[in-house]
């Protein structure tokens, strides 16, 4: 079946030109999403049509093509800012989720932590939101504490409240898990981090392509995404701020375009979101950010997330009779993410993925750069389907089948 209640996936897969490909001879499986997605044609084509007929640097010229190219640079920004409610000018365009966090790490957080001082983390997180804090908590003598988790793979609320009681100066954690699939109640948690004055982070890098994400809902502080995740290319994210907080922050790197005016001996700096954008920025995927922007509005973002919680669900529902299958994370499809991590009996997750990309099937396996999360659920590594809005039932059973093969390699 090529249909769940949200998405006509048949249409939606004639718009990915990888999907015809043959990966060992077979139908390429692609459920590998919540590393990065494939593109879509109008992605693709909204790069192709910027290089081949608007190509310029934005901000600076007054030719037309530079005109244009300011315009379709700012568009972009102005679809991502409707995307996810906020205003065009507390969208800063940074190469990713990564660059983002680390973008707040340097222009923020030296400002704001002394020595002594505490930021809190989850134990969830990905690395890009463990390890700057680290960095930082280095650099200014400050603390790095971590909320635990409960046996389902949901956050200590308690813990989380006794944290947030020793008045962090940040709070900062995932919206939702790319191991456990764990959707945090993100809105409340940060109601009660503003309520203790402490300012929050959100990696949104899991949850923005998936699902309608309205930052004033959230009343977040700062929050981050990468493009390549939702469509969209590589090497392009956004970093949500409140302009207050913006405009408050020192620069992050230096140079062109972030300056308002340079001196000798000194410089004063542009107006935001332009002060935390030096040099010459990456305009083309910029602009086909905005063509993904456009194609899951087009779809609706409460399709996507009813096709992914049809999917996690269908997976689910596969895999729980199976003695030998372990699943990570709540068992509710509904409190999930489009990520199922797993195991099956003791095959390495590297072994299993390698049989199934004989099968066509793309799937993640490893630590996921989550390795305080690894130790936590006291697994080396873990094998990881993670879905987007191409795939179907069809996936999940082909998925299942790769499993049967693996077990029969290794005679279980
Ligand atoms: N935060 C979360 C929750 C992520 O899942 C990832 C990437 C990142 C941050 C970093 O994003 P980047 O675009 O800056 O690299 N997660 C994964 C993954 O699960 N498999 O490959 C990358």
């Amino acid at each position: 079946m090529l249909e769940t209640d949200g998405l006509h996936v048949d249409r939606i897969r004639e718009d990915f030109p990888i999907l015809q490909r043959k990966i060992n001879g077979r139908r390429l499986v692609y459920i590998d999403n919540a590393a990065t997605t494939q593109k879509p044609r109008q992605v693709i084509d909204a790069l192709v049509d910027f290089y081949s007929n608007h190509n310029s640097n934005v901000h600076r010229s007054v030719h037309t093509l530079g005109e244009e190219a300011t315009a379709a640079y700012e568009g972009a920004r102005g679809k991502v800012a409707g995307f996810i409610r906020c205003r065009p000018s507390e969208v800063v365009f940074t190469r990713g989720t990564t660059e983002s966090i680390n973008l707040v790490r340097f222009a923020w957080g030296p400002k704001h932590l002394s020595e002594g001082d505490t930021m809190a983390v989850t134990l969830m997180e990905h690395h890009s939101n463990i390890v700057p804090w680290q960095l930082l908590a280095a650099e200014r003598r400050a603390k790095l504490e971590y909320v635990g988790l409960q046996k389902d793979g949901t956050l200590d609320m308690e813990g989380l409240e006794k944290l947030l009681a020793e008045s962090p100066k940040l709070l900062a954690f995932s919206h939702s898990s790319n191991v456990l699939g764990s959707i945090n109640d993100v809105a409340s948690i940060c109601a009660k981090a503003r309520k203790a004055g402490v300012t929050t982070l959100v990696d949104a890098a899991q949850s923005v392509p998936h699902m309608s994400v309205d930052v004033s809902e959230i009343g977040c502080d700062f929050l981050a995404f990468s493009g390549h995740k939702m469509l969209a290319p590589t090497g392009i994210g956004v970093l949500y701020a409140k302009k207050k907080l913006l405009e408050d922050m020192d620069p992050f790197q230096g140079g062109g375009e972030m300056i308002h005016e340079v001196f000798l001996d000194h410089s004063t700096w542009n107006e935001v979101p332009e002060k935390f954008e030096a040099g010459t920025v990456n305009i083309a995927d910029a602009v086909g950010l905005g063509a993904a922007v456009d194609y899951l509005s087009s779809l609706g973002m409460d399709a996507v997330r009813s096709h992914d919680v049809a999917l996690v669900k269908y997976a689910m529902d596969v895999f729980r009779p199976q003695s030998d299958v372990k699943i990570y994370g709540p068992s509710d499809a509904s409190q999930r993410g489009g990520v199922v991590s797993f195991n099956v009996a003791d095959i390495h997750p590297h072994d299993l993925a390698t049989i199934l990309d004989g099968e066509g099937i793309a799937i993640r396996s490893g630590h996921r750069c989550a390795q305080p999360l690894m130790k936590w659920l006291d697994v080396a590594a873990t094998s990881r389907a993670s879905f987007y809005v191409y795939n179907s039932f069809d996936d999940v059973d082909a998925l299942n089948e790769g499993i049967k093969k693996a077990r029969s390699v290794f005679k279980l």
